[in-house]
Parts: C-alpha cells; structure tokens; sequence
C-alpha cells in the first residue's frame, strides 16, 4: 500500500517532544528491535514497559499506514508494535509485553505479580481492557448524531456512549487495591502499562466530545471509586516511562479529529464502525 493510497497516512512522521529523547537515545542497532509508531497507544504499552525495566532495545519508527515491506515482513497484519527479536518476530501488544517478562527475567522490576492467583485475576482485567474498555474508548470518540436525528436524540445518544464509557472505567476501578496508587499497590505492574494509553488520552473527550464527565472533587457524583480513580490516573501520569513515551499535543490532534469525525480508516477506525473488537 503506497503513502497516497491510505488516507491516514497523513501523520507527523516522528516522535516530538519527550518521546523524540527516548527515540534518540535507541537508534543504535540492538538484537530487540521494536518498530512502533509514535502516536500509538498499543506500542505506547511495550515502549513504557521496555522503559520501565531498562531492557536494551532498537526504536525503529514505521508509519502503520504505508505498510513498509520491512513491517510487512515481519507481521502480515501490518501492525505496531512488531518486534524483532534475534532476528524472529513478535507481535500484538499484551503478548509482546508478556514475552518480555519471560525472556527478559534479569531486568528488574518484573512487572507480573508472583502470586498464581493474583497473577491470573490481573489476566482478567487486562482483557477487560482490550476487549471492553478500548472498544467503548473508540465507540465514544467516534460518536455522531445520526441524520435527521434532533438535538435531544442526539444528546441522548452520546450521553449512552459516554456512561457506558465511564462504566467500564468504573469497573474497573473497583477491581483496584483500597490504597494504591497503582492497581495492586504501591508499584506499578503490568495491567497499569496495558490501561494507562487509553486513560491519559482521554483529554480527547474533552476536546472533542464535550467532555469525559468524570466528577471532579467535591463535585456532584464525586464519590469514593472517582476519588480513587483521580489518584490512579495522577500516578500513571506521574510515570516517567509514561511521561517520556509522548509527543506534542498538536501531532496527536489531526489524528484524533479523524476519529472524532468518524472519518479514520484504520483498522481500528473500521472496526469500530462494524461492531468488531481491537485488530
Ligand atoms: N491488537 C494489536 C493492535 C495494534 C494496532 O491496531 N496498531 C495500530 C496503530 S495504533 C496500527 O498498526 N494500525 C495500522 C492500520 O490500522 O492499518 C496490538 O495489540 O498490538
């Protein structure tokens, strides 16, 4: 597929702000080579994680939307994150963050929890979020009025979306240890890496939507899960992994105005549109 032929191939070409450092400081050819993109949430959670436990890794920047025959060699589904590992590759997110905890056991933290049990319960959410939260996320940010639909309607309508939205958000939630900040406790696991793209991009609610609808504090509807929400997403916020991953708002907007105008035409765009789960 060549650049003129997908119409979302448009996108800023590299990683600015924070992100571009991290890039700078992984050009050096290594035997783990990640091919991501700078605006992605799914290479956002391998790229934090790599982040987090110090693994040696070469970024190699593709745009998804050209397909260059360098991804397609390596994933036929034309995605990022792929991962090259010695030579061999590797993709879908939550898999690829997983083989790096098992190929990678001398680079601490290690971002499973020990216990069996725990370690299965987190399996859970961590699908929660991709087959439910992430859907819901792009249900909302693609919301339009229908033709010939009212106002009221309308509103209703997006009103529909967005507490769906806020419900998984709360499910979630709920599933968190009392304390935290993190979903298990004091450190940050990998259920934290998997959510957390999703969640610090949810300004985009509030840029394009009319709002996310989260209560403030001390606002009506404030309450003891929106609270302990509130101090979740401070502390992903407050990761340097996190931090470092991103670019300037600007490059991201022209690409979420597509999803806000129900006009991209990603996979994930179109799989939105049909009904259909993440690609
Ligand atoms: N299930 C995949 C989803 C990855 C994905 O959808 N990546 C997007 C970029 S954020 C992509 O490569 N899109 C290319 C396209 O839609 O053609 C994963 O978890 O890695």
């Amino acid at each position: 597929m060549t650049k003129q032929s997908h119409p979302d191939a448009n996108v800023y070409p590299e990683a600015t702000g924070p992100a571009k450092q991290i890039v700078l400081a992984h050009v050096d050819e290594q035997p783990l080579k990640l091919y991501g993109s700078w605006f992605c949430p799914f290479v956002q959670r391998v790229w934090t994680v790599l982040e987090e436990r110090g693994i040696p890794y070469q970024y190699i920047e593709v745009n998804p939307y050209e397909k260059p025959e360098s991804l397609m060699k390596l994933n036929p589904r034309g995605l990022v994150p792929t991962l090259e590992y010695k030579g061999k590759p590797l993709y879908e997110s939550t898999v690829v963050v997983g083989f790096l905890e098992d190929a990678y056991p001398e680079y601490k933290p290690q971002l499973l929890v020990e216990d069996p049990y725990e370690r299965a319960r987190l399996k859970i959410w961590e699908d929660f979020v991709t087959s439910r939260m992430i859907p819901s996320w792009h249900r909302f940010l693609s919301f339009q009025p229908k033709e010939g639909q009212s106002a009221d309607e309308a509103k209703e309508r997006l009103k529909k979306v967005r507490n769906d939205w806020l419900g998984y958000v709360m499910d979630f939630t709920k599933e968190m240890d009392k304390d935290g900040p993190f979903f298990v406790g004091a450190e940050p696991k990998l259920i934290d890496f998997v959510v957390a793209p999703w969640l610090i991009r949810a300004w985009v609610f509030d840029h394009y939507k009319g709002g996310q609808g989260i209560p403030e504090e001390g606002q009506e509807g404030d309450d003891e899960v929106w609270k302990r929400y509130r101090k979740y997403l401070s502390a992903i916020q407050g990761r340097k992994s996190i931090q470092e991953t991103m670019s300037e708002q600007e490059h991201y907007l022209p690409i979420y105005q597509r999803y806000a105008d129900d006009t991209a035409q990603s996979e994930m765009a179109k799989a939105t549109r049909e009904g259909k789960g993440v690609p």
